[in-house]
């Protein structure tokens, strides 16, 4: 069965009880096999909103990787994300980075998450439970991806 590996974030309280709400909601889609610890980090892309929680969770499962992709989306909705300009703060954001060594491209899903090596919020939590799963299109593994990423160390930290 392949691993997916499920970025997290929220920026709206409460924050913590949305990434548990999310992280408890996760496991029925499949066996949860890791989870790394939550990083409270800085904003990315547009900087004027709070600062995120971010985790990133592996899943065990038999579901497809579209069948996978639309559950995400649906539980965003329950989770009860509102609709808001591309990258202002969310509720709760669920992201497929990678699904075993799947490459997609299609409308509407791509896999690997095609910023997944340029964000240490995605990396560093990434590194922590999979360091050596190899990037299927940059051939790399996470550990050697994060140690490629400047990062400004004051921009995330080990939430819980
Ligand atoms: N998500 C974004 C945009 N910027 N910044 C942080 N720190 N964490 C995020 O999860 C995040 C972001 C778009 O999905
Ligand atoms: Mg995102
Ligand atoms: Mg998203």
């Amino acid at each position: 069965m392949p691993v997916a590996y499920i970025g997290l974030g929220t920026n709206i309280e409460p924050r913590a009880k949305r990434m548990q709400e999310a992280i408890d909601t996760l496991k029925k889609l499949g066996t949860a096999v890791a989870l790394s610890s939550i990083y409270e980090t800085t904003p990315v892309g547009y900087f004027d909103q709070a600062d995120f929680l971010n985790t990133v969770m592996a899943i065990e499962t038999e579901l497809s990787v579209e069948v996978l992709h639309r559950s995400l989306k649906e539980l965003e909705g329950q989770l009860g994300r509102q609709h808001r300009e591309r990258w202002h703060e969310r509720e709760i954001d669920l992201d497929l980075l990678l699904f075993g060594d799947a490459i997609i491209e299609s409308e509407g899903l791509t896999v690997p998450h095609p910023q997944l090596h340029n964000r240490a919020f995605v990396l560093i939590p990434l590194a922590e439970i999979a360091p050596s799963v190899i990037h299927p299109i940059l051939h790399k593994p996470v550990s050697d991806l994060l140690a490629d990423l400047p990062i400004d160390e004051s921009s995330i930290h080990v939430y819980s």
